[in-house]
């Protein structure tokens, strides 16, 4: 009985994981927000997030070249709303938190210091780029605002920094998975920098910008599956996720016009065709529009706000604003950050939605004995069963 209950739960689970992973929460004003439960619309956390939905369980786990022409794909993975919109002083640092679908990586050497919780997992890519976009929710209310709307403003995008290297713990990590860390000598991408740092980015809200309700468009753009003809699975993935802040404490700084999410990145340009490996890292240069040159001038971690491939020359940011002095990073201590008090969805609340949602021919007893379980520690045998299905999954989707 109990054996036939984890089988059916296992089946249940399969079409629920295809996320790779998400914003887990965000610290702002010294206030901890967390992520949304993705996998189980009942979790009391889901009415009080500021964080848009960024993957419906069932759905793709990210954004392909083919799907870089999208006005709402591309701005917030298609999200409508959060409930909730959290304070973020201008000129201040937020950080935002991500967690990996699978457990590829827990625990490994060079994934930074982050004492998980059960269930969460750091993210599993260390090849790609991490940028941060802004727009004004310009209805006066993100919590009802359409982001295909949005206007984005880059702040930041860290690329492939020659002038440094990974860590040799986390390329002897990445070098257990079929996707080797690439360049083999110098070069530090973005998001390896951001797995060394315990999958966590500091983002400074623009020093003197008006305050107001602002979308905060946090991207990573994992390139370890160079696209390749005829293969519509392959290609450089977009994730990407929303926070929905109110700017307090600003001046009067305004945006300047800014570029659709659809015209961001062009579906046939350098960078949706760039080959890591083959180019052992030689010649990427940032894609999209500029950073907003008020940011871009203060001190910046960013590798280069170089050249564009998109799609859109005309709207990009060009930093034509009224002078402002430009943003002073505060140094915010990540000492500081509380630990999140967020719990991964526990496999029992997803086989429970998954019931919830499929053909009702599991029994109650079964049912029942998952939520008996969630209370508590999830059997280790359930949790491996888990783990392994969603690691097959992640696999499966990833086609290396
Ligand atoms: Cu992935």
């Amino acid at each position: 009985m109990f054996h036939l209950c984890l089988a059916f739960s296992a089946v249940a689970l399969l079409p629920l994981v295809s996320a790779h992973g998400q914003i887990k929460g965000v610290l702002a004003n010294g206030v901890y927000n967390n992520g949304p439960n993705i996998y189980y619309s009942g979790d009391a956390k889901n009415a009080e997030t500021a964080v848009r939905v960024m993957y419906k369980a069932s759905g793709p786990a990210y954004n392909l070249p083919t799907d870089f022409s999208d006005d709402s794909k591309m701005a917030c993975e298609g999200a409508s709303g959060a409930p909730k919109t959290i304070q973020a002083t201008a000129g201040s640092d937020v950080r935002i938190d991500w967690v990996g679908a699978t457990s590829e990586l827990l625990n490994k050497p060079g994934t930074g210091n982050v004492d998980w919780a059960s269930g969460e997992f750091p993210w599993v890519h260390a090849m790609g780029t991490v940028a941060t976009y802004i727009a004004p929710c310009s209805n006066g209310d993100c919590t009802t605002f359409d982001a295909s709307q949005a206007s984005w403003v880059k702040l930041q995008m860290d690329g492939l920094d020659m002038s440094q290297s990974i860590s040799s713990n986390l390329r002897s990590t990445m070098a257990g998975k079929p996707e080797p860390y690439t360049p083999s000598g110098a070069g530090l991408w973005g998001m390896a920098k951001f797995v060394e740092d315990g999958s966590q980015a500091t983002v400074t809200i623009p020093a003197g910008l008006k305050n107001g309700q602002y979308l905060v468009r946090h991207e990573l753009m994992a390139v370890h599956n160079p696209l390749k003809s005829g293969d519509s699975t392959s290609g450089p993935q977009v994730y990407n996720g929303c926070i929905q802040f109110e700017v307090i404490g600003g001046g009067n700084v305004e945006l300047p016009e800014g570029t659709k999410a659809g015209s961001l990145y062009a579906p046939n340009g350098d960078f949706a065709k760039y080959n890591v490996y083959s180019n052992n890292g030689a010649g990427f240069t940032n894609p999209g529009p500029a950073v907003w040159d008020q940011v871009s001038s203060g001190a910046s971690s960013s590798s280069g706000s170089g050249s564009s491939d998109s799609g859109s020359s005309s709207t990009s940011a060009d930093g034509s604003s009224e002078s402002a002095s430009p943003a002073s990073p505060t140094t915010t201590s990540d000492a500081s950050a509380s630990t999140s008090a967020y719990a991964y969805p526990s496999s029992s609340e997803s086989a429970a939605a998954a019931q919830n949602t499929s053909s009702s021919s599991s029994s109650g007893t079964c049912k029942q004995r998952k939520r008996s379980a969630s209370s508590k520690r999830r059997p280790s045998a359930l949790r491996m069963t888990t783990r392994n299905i969603k690691k097959a999954v992640h696999a499966r989707r990833h086609s290396h």
